[in-house]
């Protein structure tokens, strides 16, 4: 499959770049001062065979398991229109749109319209979504950003903005639990929904950048890094793929958003290197 043909580029004057690919509007790269910001496997699937595998996928209109189709819903394993791409003031700026289609009608009944907005500044690259119910009726859903961060060594990476937070532990299975600690560090399989984790704002450290994650109207955020046993476990993911990355992930998950008809839900990260 032609990669170009299928993925849309932002370039800025400042030199940063961004690369989201239609299938599933994944961002797959945002480049800063010529560094990769975000982690993409190498063996990721890039011909939609299946979610890409990095990057930031989005889920909708399930996070998680779910009893209507695919883990994490089908937006992430959706082919997006490029709605617009445009050069602004001060950003440059792409708009991809997702509606209901025989596919997604065939798992979940509704009407919907997805409007994905990815906007690159010098040191940010922005993400919104905005969730439309196009329909008769109301539905409900969950939807997050599922942003791996490539770091130079997960062994030098910490992850702050949780202190005080509730948690569901989702490897040791134990819900309800309260983080203590101001700085996490990540030496084992962590897979963490942190609930209305309260701060608007998260940061990644790894030896000499900081990344502040600012979540618009995303009250949760989740912490995932499958560490070596599950990452040799999927087909798509480096073996050693998981010393390289974090995921950080806003997202409002831990109750379902019930959508009126005609109601808008809109959304978003601001990711900026802070040092
Ligand atoms: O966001 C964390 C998580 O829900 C983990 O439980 C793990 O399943 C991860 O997402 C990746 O899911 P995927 O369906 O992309 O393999």
């Amino acid at each position: 499959m032609n990669m170009d043909a299928n993925v849309v580029t932002l370039i800025h004057d400042n030199g940063s770049s961004a690369k989201i690919h239609l299938f599933g509007a994944t961002v797959i790269s945002w480049i800063n001062d010529n560094t990769e910001q975000l982690f993409l496997s190498t063996l990721s699937k890039m011909d939609g065979s299946k979610a890409i595998r990095g990057g930031i996928p989005v889920v909708f209109p399930n996070f998680g398991p779910w009893s209507c189709g695919p883990q994490h819903g089908f937006a992430r394993i959706s082919w997006w229109k490029l709605q617009k791409q445009e050069k602004l003031e001060d950003c440059v700026r792409a708009t991809f749109v997702l509606e209901e289609n025989d596919h997604t009608l065939s798992l979940w009944k509704y009407r919907f319209r997805l409007t994905y907005t990815v906007e690159l500044r010098p040191q940010e690259l922005e993400t919104s979504l905005s969730i439309s119910n196009t329909g008769t009726e109301s539905f409900d859903f969950t939807a997050l950003l599922h942003t791996y961060f490539r770091v130079s060594s997960i062994k030098e990476c910490s992850v702050t903005g949780f202190e005080g937070c509730t948690y569901n532990d989702k490897v040791t299975k134990e819900d309800g639990r309260v983080e203590n600690r101001e700085k996490i560090h990540v030496d084992a399989n962590v897979d963490s929904v942190y609930i209305s984790s309260g701060t608007k704002c998260h940061f990644v450290s790894s030896q000499g950048r900081k990344i502040k994650i600012e979540k618009q109207n995303l009250k949760d955020t989740v912490l995932w890094n499958p560490w070596s046993a599950k990452a040799k476990e999927m087909s798509d993911f480096d073996d050693e793929g998981y010393l390289n990355m974090i995921c950080v992930e806003a997202g409002h998950v831990s109750e379902r958003k019930v959508l009126q008809p005609g109601e808008i839900f809109g959304c978003g990260q601001k990711l900026k290197i802070v040092n």
